[in-house]
């Protein structure tokens, strides 16, 4: 049996995560603990486990946030209205959200300023999603499942426009933002692509390598929903079976029963130091091959949120 490792690239850490966390480190560094953090500051266990243990407490609302303490939140985006609650309380704020979550929420501005009906398509209860939605509640209709598509109704069918969570699947939100195009044949395309660059590319990368893989493992957390989806696409994509764990430990043995090609990656909100421990787990056992694959090479960079940088001394 000759077993092997095909390792994605890009996998891991994108450039809003990077940013993100980086923000908190450094919020520590600059003010000192405690550093409040709206949410996860990304999905991940172990991220949020070890930026606690420096200092940072983790709320999910503003309203946990002692009066004029500091509060960062987090790459996922909040509605205006966290950002009013936040000011009524008198906190320091910096908003960690990615640029590329503020573009859609532009883009949601924008479309309601022009009095369209906004079909955004994402995971009803996801942060994200919350934070966009709430730029122009009045307008927003939220499309998650094949029958909020073949339901949702609008005003004027003639004035309609699809965004979407930067998170998906790209393949099915095609399929979605089809049947609704079958139902509103004027509907427009957002001006450019929501699903963002990181999203895609760890998908093109599961993809091209799932075929020839027996197992597909994906280390990620359970609350990460572009992680879930590289799960999904490697299945689709041919996988023979697929697993999303937080840590190399949750590997079940029976899952390596009769495998010989493991595919390894990670989601966006992963640091690579996971997928590393997952290598040498899986070399212990065997897997010593490890074949890199790549299908893209990443090199976007986001400076840090301004409200910190004008702080920093350099
Ligand atoms: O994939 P989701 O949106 O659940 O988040 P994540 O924290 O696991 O990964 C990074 C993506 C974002 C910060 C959302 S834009
Ligand atoms: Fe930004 Fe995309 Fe990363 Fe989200 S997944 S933080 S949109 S780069």
């Amino acid at each position: 049996m000759s077993k092997r490792v095909l390792l994605a690239k890009p996998r891991g850490y994108c450039a809003g995560v990077d940013r993100a966390v980086e923000t908190v480190e450094r919020a520590l560094e600059q003010y000192g603990a405690p550093v409040y953090v709206r949410k996860e500051i990304v999905h991940n266990k172990y991220v949020v486990e070890t930026l606690s243990d420096r200092g940072a407490i983790f709320v999910n609302e503003t309203d946990e946030v002692p009066e004029g303490a500091l509060v960062v939140f987090s790459a996922h985006g909040v509605s205006p209205m966290v950002h009013e609650e936040a000011a009524a309380r008198s906190l320091r704020t910096i908003d960690a959200t990615c640029p590329l979550v503020t573009k859609v929420h532009m883009e949601a501005k924008r479309f309601a300023r022009d009095d369209y009906d906004i079909l955004l398509i994402g995971h009803e209860g996801h942060e994200e999603v919350e934070g966009t939605a709430g730029e122009a509640p009045q307008h927003v209709r939220l499309v998650d499942t094949a029958e909020d598509a073949a339901t949702v109704e609008v005003r004027d069918p003639s004035k309609v426009v699809w965004l979407s969570q930067t998170t998906l699947s790209v393949d099915e939100t095609m399929v979605r933002v089809r049947q609704l195009k079958e139902r509103f044949p004027d509907l427009q395309d957002p001006p450019s692509d929501d699903i963002c660059y990181a999203t895609s590319n760890r998908q093109v990368a599961v993809k091209t390598m799932a075929p020839s893989c027996d197992l597909v493992l994906v280390v990620g957390s359970k609350n990460s929903s572009n992680s879930v989806r590289l799960v999904e696409v490697a299945l689709q994509a041919g996988a023979r079976a697929s697993y999303l764990i937080d840590y190399a430990k949750e590997v079940d043995p029976a899952w390596l029963e009769g495998v010989e090609t493991i595919g390894v990656t990670s989601g966006a909100s992963v640091p690579d130091i996971l997928v590393m421990e997952l290598l040498k787990f899986l070399e212990a056992r065997g897997w010593e091959e490890v074949e890199e694959i790549t299908t893209a090479n990443e090199k976007i960079a986001f400076a840090l949120p301004r409200e910190l940088r004008k702080d920093l001394v350099r």
